[in-house]
């Protein structure tokens, strides 16, 4: 399997992460895409290349244009406006004010954008989402030339970044892109299966109105775990995308055979939908030992999850989400490549 690597990941490396009231190192830290690396390369998966440059096309049909001047001038505009650390959303458009109207000072417009004030922004931010983004446009090239599969090692991550807000460390929706790319390289049906333990609220927010993208996710339960806000299993879908958005939101302590009857049931829907291409949301911290996060799978049954995804038999792109038990996340990664490449 190709897998996609860009450097650039290391330009974002906020120093502080909002995590029960104190500032912590964050958990999405560079370091996360060397243990993956090192377990790639000790089992042999050394097809690693660094990604073209990153094409807009795709993204400007996606994204909001604001959100992206956002994202691209927000640094200058905070060091400029004199704020001496880390740019960190401490206002947001709450109930009952104007979610329409942008502020022109910048700490107004980092709270506009952002849905979540755990996640920092640095000056390489920018820099380093625009090279995941290229990991997963990569991989999508890749794999309409007619390769089977190909793993991009997003980071940051993307999952959770809508139209126009970043936060649970993502700012740009890698798998999304992929997903639109493959609706333009012409598979008429794309399927995204989303099996990070956090619900991606802005895959699915993306996609929520449209009938040839299917959006899948197992996840904790919204009430008992971040985003909280979206991620109900009763979220089908609007208008002509109702019946295209599956949401499995489950509790607190879920092992491999409640979760697994999961990943089968999405993946039988997913193929009864008639998928022509499956972008996956990899995330590794639905793991018994992973920091932020409460289900109990073990690292073997990332290789059998992988291999049920394998089984489907499809075009597929594997973008790197969460995953923060550091030291398992690379073989529980890894798991997931083998299982789905023995498949
Ligand atoms: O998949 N998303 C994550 O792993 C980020 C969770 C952030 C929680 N504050
Ligand atoms: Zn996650």
């Amino acid at each position: 399997m190709r897998i996609y690597h860009s450097e650039d990941h290391r330009l974002h490396f906020p120093q502080a992460e909002l995590s029960g009231g104190q500032f912590v190192t964050p958990f999405e830290r560079p370091s996360r895409v060397e243990y993956v690396l090192n377990r790639l390369k000790a089992q042999g998966l050394s097809d690693i290349l660094a990604p073209d440059p990153v094409d807009m096309e795709p993204v400007r049909a996606l994204l909001d244009p604001g959100y992206l001047t956002f994202l691209e001038t927000a640094w200058d505009e905070w060091k400029q406006a004199g704020m001496a650390g880390e740019i960190i959303a401490a206002n947001v458009p709450a109930r009952g004010m104007h979610m329409d109207r942008i502020p022109t000072n910048i700490d107004g417009k980092v709270g506009y954008y952002c849905h979540a004030s755990e996640t920092a922004m640095t000056q390489g931010t920018w820099q380093a989402a625009l090279g995941s983004l290229a990991c997963a446009q990569a991989a999508q090239r890749h794999v309409a030339a007619g390769a089977q599969s190909a793993f991009a090692l997003c980071r940051p991550p993307g999952h959770h970044a809508t139209a126009d807000q970043y936060g649970g460390y993502c700012f740009i929706n890698n798998a999304a892109v992929a997903a639109q790319m493959f609706r333009a390289s012409g598979a008429e049906r794309v399927a995204i299966l989303d099996i990070d333990f956090h619900h991606g609220n802005g895959t699915q927010s993306l996609f929520y109105d449209r009938a040839d993208v299917m959006f899948a996710s197992l996840h904790g339960a919204p009430a008992e775990t971040y985003p909280y806000y979206l991620g109900y299993e009763d979220e089908t879908g609007r208008g002509a995308g109702e019946g295209s958005n599956l949401n499995y939101p489950m509790s607190e302590g879920t092992g491999y055979d409640i979760w697994s009857a999961a990943l089968d049931d999405a993946i039988g829907k997913i193929r009864n939908w008639g998928a022509e291409a499956l972008v996956l949301s990899l995330g590794v911290d639905a793991y018994k030992e992973d920091p932020i996060s409460f289900f109990k799978l073990e690292s073997d049954d990332f290789t059998d999850a992988g291999r049920r995804i394998g089984h489907m038999k499809l075009p597929t792109v594997i973008c790197m989400e969460g995953g923060y038990a550091i030291e398992a996340v690379g073989i529980n990664t890894v798991n997931v490549l083998e299982g789905f490449m023995g498949a």
